[in-house]
């Protein structure tokens, strides 16, 4: 009975704590920040590595488009083969799901639990509502788009000369997610230290549930999730994703942001901050694909192991054009079992 009341009166007791408590520091530590989010030049910025001679965009205007926006489109900088290839993989894993190690998430399924695919009906994980996690430990192709050089020298820049490529997700359709910043999730020890691309394999249709964004978002007050500060912790933070959501919506909307939706082509990506407000849209038809690979990045120094990596220190990693990719402690006879990215050449 006391334990009842207890849980009973929890919720509104943290509630009134929050609302008559000091409001705790709802920012980035300024000393932490990747550079290019500090008070310092651009040509300090690149001081830091060489930028090489055959990238095929101006750096310089996309870090000061970054600045000030909160993301950058690079065009047709990936071979449109790879992630042909690298679709065809994706096809073949769900078609043979049974084989698979890699777990999935399921909208009204498993959702928020991570199953492994064997576990999950075919039929669901080639549906609306379906995600991949993590297929760059399956997938040598993954791994390679993911640490393509021309993606690796804007985020070389945008955080740090020694990056880590840590999540990834593979959607065939709109996630249909309402609006976030990936910070308060995708946690690493330097919550700044975060940034994600967003890999089209398939020319982006405007019916198929684009991925839409607020332009300079990452630079709006950020939210109080209560009793977990400006980051998300299920079952402790007094408010939820959806008040986040509504939050943002409001928040840009008062500054005057105007959404934007994500009408990219195959070969083009989108590199989002990691404060970046951003979602997916709604469908409008169900027939369509919105084949995508979603990449999350950190630096080394924030995200030294695997982030299911509990017991050590360290975790067994390989390196692609020089960003740390860490292997699953949690999977490991699952690792670089789709092998087809291992012969290409550009
Ligand atoms: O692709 C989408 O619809 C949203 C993906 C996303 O927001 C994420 O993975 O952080
Ligand atoms: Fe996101």
């Amino acid at each position: 009975m006391v334990k009842f009341i207890k849980d009973k009166l929890r919720r509104p007791y943290h509630l009134l704590r929050h609302s008559i408590s000091a409001k705790p520091t709802l920012n980035f530590d300024y000393d932490t920040l990747p550079l290019i989010d500090k008070d310092v030049s651009i040509d300090e910025v690149l001081k830091r590595f060489d930028v090489p001679t055959d990238t095929p965009y101006n750096i310089k205007e996309k870090l000061e488009f970054w600045r000030e926006n909160g993301y950058v489109v690079l065009e047709n900088v990936l071979p449109k083969n790879w992630l042909d290839m690298f679709w065809d993989e994706v096809e073949d894993t769900i078609e043979n799901h049974d084989k698979h190690t890699a777990t999935g998430l399921v909208y009204q399924f498993n959702n928020q639990k991570a199953t492994p695919l064997k576990n999950i009906p075919k039929e669901l994980l080639k549906g609306i509502g379906a995600r991949i996690n993590d297929y760059h430990n399956t997938s040598i192709a993954a791994k390679r788009i993911m640490t393509h050089r021309h993606i690796v020298t804007f985020l070389k820049a945008a955080l740090a000369p020694e990056i880590t490529a840590f999540q990834s997700l593979v959607f065939k359709y709109s996630s249909q997610q309402p609006t976030h910043q990936d910070f308060p999730w995708v946690t690493s020890s330097i919550p700044s230290h975060l940034a994600a691309a967003w890999i089209p394999c398939e020319d982006v249709h405007a019916d198929s549930g684009p991925l839409f964004y607020y332009p300079g978002s990452h630079k709006i007050p950020k939210f109080n999730f209560g009793r977990t500060g400006m980051l998300y912790k299920d079952g402790v933070s007094l408010f939820n994703p959806v008040q986040f959501s509504e939050y943002l919506d409001k928040t840009c909307k008062e500054h005057g942001i105007e959404k934007k939706v994500l009408l990219i082509k195959k070969g083009d990506i989108l590199i989002w901050h990691g404060g970046l407000a951003h979602g997916g849209s709604v469908i409008n038809n169900p027939e369509m694909t919105r084949k995508s690979f979603v990449c999350h990045y950190s630096t080394v120094e924030a995200q030294p192991k695997h982030r299911y990596e509990f017991e050590k220190n360290s975790s067994e990693t390989s390196y692609y054009n020089g960003v740390a990719i860490y292997k699953d402690p949690t999977n490991p006879t699952g690792e670089d079992v789709v092998t087809g990215g291992r012969d290409w050449v550009e």
